[in-house]
């Protein structure tokens, strides 16, 4: 019996820039070119087993089975990285997701990082990073930056099919002087009411304020390479909060409207904006959910936690700072 089996570990990033429509569903083309960084909290690890007497494909996660959509996505990712090794062998994957799920917290961006890099050494593809970040794309789109570490751009690409495939991958930006963290508050860690699949579909198709997001991202995207060249985080930071903001208010206008804020993420929000009037560089970030992360220096990031944890319904708080890329090994205890 034939029988090949890879590790993988891979950290979930959070857009500063963010990726809010796809202009290809099938193969995860994005309208907007967007920008992250990687955090070296909850990490995902995930263990692909490839033989030749399984039936079908099996997965399994640390609490169990699996939603049968969740399952259904990953078997229709084995089957892309199956076209490419031009093997038919079916597979076992065991996942273990260190962080909620579903949350707004990037788990699918950690967890297709960590599965295209397990299931491409399984399968016995030798694919370099740039390839890892198109494979982790077909995955979920925000998956394609979580191959690198510290701060990333995922590239919109050009065109459509094979030339959009091509062209639409994430690498590194370098921004040496930062040294920055992102302070998690999670006010809500329940999952989603509506997937940010479905959600980016229903703004792209009926917001009008989609179109002028789109183009105020490409300005935004411009200033924050400046931002980061020039190291300077209290730009870096405005520009992420207003590319963020803008994004729910493109959600806000969908029909009928989608709406992540929870009474909780207004309360952080809200703290946010009284520590910049105390003078402390803090700006928040929100994606599809009412989770709240705030952008600060790494050595404000102890006030700033203890600032959002005062509100009544910050559940919890964590400090991230950079992250590592994903990388082949880790213990899924399976
Ligand atoms: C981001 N989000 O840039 C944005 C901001 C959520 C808000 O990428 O459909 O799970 O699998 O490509 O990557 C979440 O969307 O979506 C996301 P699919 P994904 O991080």
């Amino acid at each position: 019996m034939s029988v090949s089996e890879t590790t993988a570990t891979a950290y979930p990033n959070i857009a500063l820039i963010k990726y809010w429509g796809k202009r290809d569903e099938a193969l995860h083309l994005p309208v907007t070119s967007s920008l992250s960084l990687t955090l070296d909290i909850f990490a995902t690890v995930t263990d692909v087993r490839v033989a030749d007497d399984l039936p079908a494909d099996v997965v399994t996660t640390a609490d169990g089975s699996p939603s049968r959509a969740f399952t259904a996505k990953v078997v229709a990712f084995l089957d892309v990285i199956r076209g490419m090794a031009s093997d038919d062998r079916r597979a076992r994957v065991h996942t273990v997701n260190t962080g909620p799920t579903g949350a707004g917290l990037a788990s699918s961006a950690s967890g297709f990082a960590a599965l295209a890099v397990a299931a491409a050494g399984a399968y016995g593809l030798d694919l370099d990073r740039r390839a890892l970040s198109r494979l982790a794309r077909r995955g979920s789109g925000s998956a394609s930056r979580s191959i690198y570490g510290g701060f990333v751009q995922w590239h919109r690409g050009d065109g459509l099919d094979t030339a959009g495939d091509v062209s639409s991958y994430a690498e590194p930006v370098d921004a040496p002087q930062l040294d920055p963290a992102l302070v998690v508050a999670l006010v809500d860690a329940g999952e989603k009411a509506v997937t940010s699949r479905e959600a980016m579909r229903r703004t792209v198709e009926t917001s009008p304020f989609f179109q002028p997001w789109v183009d105020a991202s490409k300005t935004d995207l411009h200033d924050m390479h400046s931002a980061l060249a020039a190291g300077d985080l209290p730009a870096v930071g405005e520009i992420a909060e207003r590319n963020a903001l803008g994004m729910h208010a493109t959600m806000l206008g969908a029909r009928p409207a989608v709406r992540y804020f929870a009474p909780g993420s207004m309360r952080v929000l809200d703290r946010v904006v009284e520590l910049r009037a105390a003078g402390v560089a803090a700006y928040a970030t929100m994606d599809a959910g009412p989770n709240v992360k705030v952008l600060c220096d790494r050595r404000d990031s102890a006030k700033v936690a203890a600032a959002v944890a005062e509100t009544d319904e910050t559940m919890q708080v964590m400090v991230a700072t950079p992250g590592p890329g994903a990388v082949v090994g880790g213990t899924s205890d399976r």
